[in-house]
């Protein structure tokens, strides 16, 4: 009996001291969550950091409603620290955020809901972000005049020997004013290109517009004499309304090239046009985000908006 009363003290102790360890882990709900609405494409969430938490999820609801807790939120992402950027987002759009904090499998309560809306893309922005976000640089072209200055200094202050370098061109209508300045440009800078990297080309149009020839390229070679061949026969086209599909074209360019460089994956971007969002475009803005960063090196995006 002494012996039976002694285990039950002990199983009680392990019980308790459990439960003790459980209630030193829960989390504190995180507060002053702060999202932006000054961006189109992107949603920047800040919020006072939890003690103990290992990560935050980020819970977003896709629509505008007077009772946001009762709207249904889904992950969108996971963050390290006390803030995320939500590229997943489309522009003119209104969100509310929840964030949890987690540390192994417990979890706070959700925030309130917090309200955020996108404003009007841009090329700007756009161009903007996907060099921000891919490790590259966005440079600005008044007109195509600048253009052959600008990716000469681009080659010069990025490229290192070994690289692969791929020249993505918008060949849509609006280019036209453009696309002979662009094309003397390239074929000077082909002419004159180190030996010992690798060259690709590829141009984009609008998907929706032209479904099956929308998107042309060949994958990267040291024959520099390819390129030439290709830059020789673009010629502008369509395009319709004024988007095109940069996201799409970005996301193939990355996808089908046979990358190789273990120094340095260039993509320089020539357009004059925001991308293409919603269900006007098959890749998403972090899908293209995704796919540069998952390269074994990155690929760099060098967007040159022309007329920006
Ligand atoms: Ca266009
Ligand atoms: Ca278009």
């Amino acid at each position: 009996m002494k012996k039976l009363l002694l285990l039950l003290f002990v199983g009680l102790a392990v019980v308790s001291c459990k439960k003790d360890d459980e209630a030193s882990l829960s989390l504190d709900m995180p507060t002053s969550v702060d999202a932006s609405s000054n961006f189109a494409l992107k949603v920047e969430l800040a919020w006072g950091a939890v003690t103990n938490a290992e990560g935050y999820n980020i819970y977003r609801a896709d629509e505008s409603f007077e009772d946001p807790e009762g709207l249904d939120y889904t992950l969108v992402g996971t963050s390290d620290t006390n803030s995320y950027d939500d590229l997943s987002v489309e522009s003119s759009s209104a969100y509310y955020y929840r964030i949890e904090a987690f540390s192994g499998d417990t979890t706070s309560d959700l925030s309130a809901p917090v309200a955020a809306t996108t404003i009007t893309i841009t090329a700007d922005e756009a161009f903007d972000v996907l060099a921000e976000y891919t490790g590259g640089r966005r440079y600005d072209a008044m007109s195509a005049v600048e253009v052959p200055d600008i990716i000469i200094d681009v080659i010069t202050e990025q490229a290192v020997e070994g690289t692969d370098l791929v020249f993505l061109i918008d060949n849509t209508f609006s280019m036209s004013n453009d696309i002979d300045e662009v094309k003397a440009a390239l074929t000077d800078i082909i002419s004159n290109l180190p030996a010992n990297n690798r060259l690709a080309m590829a141009v984009y149009n609008d998907a929706n517009e032209d479904p099956d020839g929308w998107y042309d390229w060949f994958d990267l070679t040291e024959d520099y004499s390819q390129a030439q061949t290709f830059l020789d026969e673009i010629s502008v086209y369509g395009g319709g309304d004024f988007p095109e599909s940069v996201y799409d074209g970005l996301y193939n360019t990355v996808d089908f090239l046979s990358w190789g460089s273990d120094t340095k994956r260039m993509i320089l971007v020539i357009g004059d046009a925001p991308p293409l969002e919603g269900s006007l475009t098959t890749r998403t803005l972090s899908e293209v985000v995704d796919i540069c960063n998952d390269m074994d090196v990155v690929a760099n995006l060098y967007p040159i908006l022309i007329g920006g």
